[in-house]
């Protein structure tokens, strides 16, 4: 039996041992899921908080219960290090590291080249590296393989085994995930392509291998594309229903009732999270390196950076035609995260929100039920307790994330001005004349 099929044949006993680098929202449910399926997991991470917090059972992510860690690690079956030498022994490593922008706007690889370097060191025969982290076309081939190549002079595709699968988590969502989400993976060589698509089927529902790590990036990349120039789309149709004095949202409901053809987005006060404004612009990095402008990418990241911008002027006019200029007026925020009912504020619109309000000299507080403090940049702020208290005192209340925990009815009642810009408060809103809406 050649390597390849040595390989394939541990995968099917469930005798490879595994490796996760990178204990995250992507790392540890994968590490969970190969574990749960029979594999003796090993979860990497340089942080040792997180090492620890895993090997006494207990789980800091959102889609992995501390029950199901605890088990895992109490059968022995699941493990966490931040030695990296373990990688020796290991048949099969997943690399799940971050991917964000540098300030600059061009892509931050110093994840994926430390974790390439740092098992790079202890690569053998025998053994499949798939990387996971969200990246331009190319990324596989041009900056994993030369660095793992580097350390050793063993041949892919025959000695080892290099792969791109898309991760395609979205934290805190219960129909969809890690196990039964359909999983793209495309290798360097068809071999590789082959090996770690054996390998993933073992755990996962629905593998589709593709022949090759670009198809693999490129389709991440078209997906969230996709979502961000859809979402461009429907917030230049908000600012140009505004100057047509059409109500956006009566539009798009309208065309939402075509059966197909047509797919759904909504406007909203910008553009949040770690995966839609971002992944779009490694794109468009990579082919402006190619000498090709992806306008629709620049276009739609132009148009979601200034709805926060438009939201504002939306809250100055609203304040100006009650006689209240926006300078020294009571403004309270509601929702500080990227999306509704999550905690997370990376790249939220609500922090643009706020701060162009405060520049503008309003008097500004948020209020979050997940999130109960911001740090941002050289601002902090916290967000206050007493929600009707601060909807009371408040010259306009803006609603800019749609928690679902918050009651519109008693807020539109409460308050004595609201700019809705995500249509929370719905037909009700639409009929009040102290609500705007985006
Ligand atoms: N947004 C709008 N209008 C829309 C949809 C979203 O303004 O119609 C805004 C959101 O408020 C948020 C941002 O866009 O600020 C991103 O929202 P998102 O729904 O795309 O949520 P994300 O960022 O958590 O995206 C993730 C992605 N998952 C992965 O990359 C694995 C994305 O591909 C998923 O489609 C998305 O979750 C999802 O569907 O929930």
């Amino acid at each position: 039996m050649n390597t390849k099929q040595k390989l394939i044949e541990k995968f099917e006993k469930k005798e490879a041992k595994i490796a996760i680098l990178g204990m995250g929202y992507v790392g540890l449910p994968l590490a969970v899921v190969f574990a749960e399926a029979g594999f003796d997991v090993t979860g990497i991470d340089p942080v040792q908080e997180k090492v620890d917090l895993i090997n006494k059972g207990e789980s800091y992510i959102l889609d992995v219960s501390t029950e199901q860690v605890k088990k895992l690690i109490g059968e022995n079956r699941l493990h966490a290090t931040s030695d990296f030498s373990v990688i020796r022994e290991m048949d099969a490593v997943s690399i799940c590291v971050p991917t964000p922008l540098r300030k600059t706007g061009d892509p931050d690889l110093s994840f994926i080249i430390s974790a390439t370097e740092s098992l790079a060191e202890y690569i053998h025969p025998g053994m499949v590296v798939v990387l996971e982290s969200s990246t331009y076309p190319g990324t596989t081939r041009e900056m994993v393989l030369p660095r793992l190549l580097d350390c050793c002079d063993y041949k892919v595709g025959e000695d080892f085994f290099l792969a791109f699968s898309p991760e395609r988590v979205d934290p805190g969502r219960k129909d969809w995930t890690t196990i039964n989400t359909p999983k793209v993976i495309g290798g360097i060589t068809e071999d590789c392509s082959e090996v770690s698509a054996k390998w993933y089927a073992q755990a996962l529902d629905k593998v589709v291998p593709v022949t090759s790590t670009e198809v693999a990036e490129m389709a991440k990349l078209l997906e969230n594309t996709f979502r961000m120039i859809n979402i461009g789309l429907v917030n230049e149709l908000a600012i140009m229903c505004d100057r047509l004095k059409v109500d956006v949202w009566e539009v798009i409901e309208a065309a939402a009732t075509k059966p197909f053809g047509f797919m759904k987005f909504t406007p909203g006060p910008g553009l949040g999270g770690h995966c839609i404004p971002i992944d779009p612009l490694y794109l468009s990095w990579k082919l402006k390196s190619l000498n090709y402008n992806a306008r629709f990418i620049e276009l739609a990241s132009e148009i979601n950076t200034n709805m926060p911008r438009f939201l504002v002027g939306k809250v100055q006019d609203a304040l100006n035609n009650v006689g209240k200029p926006i300078k020294g007026s009571d403004i309270l925020v509601l929702g500080a995260a990227y999306k509704p009912d999550i905690d997370d504020i990376r790249e939220s619109p609500a922090l643009d929100v706020i701060h162009l309000l405060e520049q503008k000299g309003a008097k500004i507080s948020f209020h979050d039920p997940y999130v109960h403090q911001i740090k941002h940049e050289e601002w902090e702020m916290e967000s206050i307790q007493d929600l009707n208290e601060g909807i009371e005192k408040a010259d306009c209340v803006v609603i800019v994330t749609d928690h679902k925990v918050y009651d519109y009815d008693e807020i539109l009642e409460k308050s004595q001005l609201i700019v809705d810009s995500r249509n929370a408060l719905g037909e009700n809103g639409r009929k009040s004349p102290k609500v705007v809406r985006l």
